[in-house]
């Protein structure tokens, strides 16, 4: 990897186009995250031009031609670099538990947390603790939320939570409960990790664990 930005700090100065982008193309191919080809070539490249220039043993047409590369290049990243920012959101399970199809306040709840920038994967209304389970499985989310808004549904927050346990994966996740009929008292007796009366508190609250 070094090999290769070494290569592409070399040819940017000599206005070698074709050379650099086919150099971004193949530490992309080799997996390379795109963050680094940015920092540790195109931008280090241009930062050491900048610096010749500012003492005297580069001239603009260097700097130009740098600047011309570096341009060139960037479309080859930008599509990579929009996934890692994508990949870097936390994310969050959220869902109403069997037997339950109450779906508004889950949906404000969602709705909330993707204003907050949190990657929301909603499992929908009626989900039993094996889809919760497959799911955080799948996703590894920070948080699954679990919403319930019928007396006789919200019990169902504990076959959830045990089932994680069951599964493994209660460790690695914080379950959050709410709805109507929640009391912080209940959330406590079930073993969840956080409540909140409603969605601008459960984003915020959220915010605390990124
Ligand atoms: C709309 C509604 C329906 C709609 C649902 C439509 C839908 N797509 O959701 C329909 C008509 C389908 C419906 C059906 C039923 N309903 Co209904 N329904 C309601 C009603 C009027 C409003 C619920 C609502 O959407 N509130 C607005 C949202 C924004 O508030 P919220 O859900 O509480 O969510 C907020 C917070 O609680 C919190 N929150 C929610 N989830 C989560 C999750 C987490 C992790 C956190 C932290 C916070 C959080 O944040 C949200 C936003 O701030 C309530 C009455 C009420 N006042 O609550 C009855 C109510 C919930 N329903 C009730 C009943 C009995 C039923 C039925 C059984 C009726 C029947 N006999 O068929 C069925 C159940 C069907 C089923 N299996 O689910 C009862 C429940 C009583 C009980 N003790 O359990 C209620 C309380 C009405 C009553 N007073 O009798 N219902």
């Amino acid at each position: 990897m070094n090999e290769l930005m070494e290569e592409i700090k070399t040819l940017m100065p000599k206005g070698k186009m074709n050379e650099v982008n086919a150099l971004v193309e193949r530490a992309l191919k080799e997996g390379v995250p795109a963050q680094t080809i940015l920092q540790e070539g195109l931008l280090q490249a241009m930062d050491i031009i900048a610096k010749k220039w500012a003492d005297g043993t580069a001239f603009i047409p260097e700097v130009l031609i740098t600047a011309r590369c570096m341009n060139a290049a960037i479309p080859l990243l930008e599509p990579y670099l929009l996934e890692e920012k994508e990949a870097e959101r936390p994310v969050v399970v959220i869902g109403t538990v069997q037997g339950d199809l109450h779906d508004i306040g889950k949906n404000l709840c969602a709705l909330m947390l993707k204003a907050k920038n949190f990657k929301v994967i909603d499992v929908g209304v009626d989900v039993g603790a094996d889809k919760f389970v497959e799911a955080v499985r799948e996703y590894q989310p920070m948080v699954v939320c679990l919403s319930s808004l019928l007396t006789t549904s919200m019990g169902n927050f504990k076959v959830v939570i045990d089932a994680l346990q069951e599964a493994g994966l209660r460790d690695r996740v914080k379950v959050a409960v709410g709805g109507a009929p929640i009391t912080p008292a209940f959330a406590d007796e079930v073993g969840a990790d956080i409540y909140t009366e409603d969605a601008v508190a459960l984003a915020d609250t959220l915010l605390q664990y990124c």
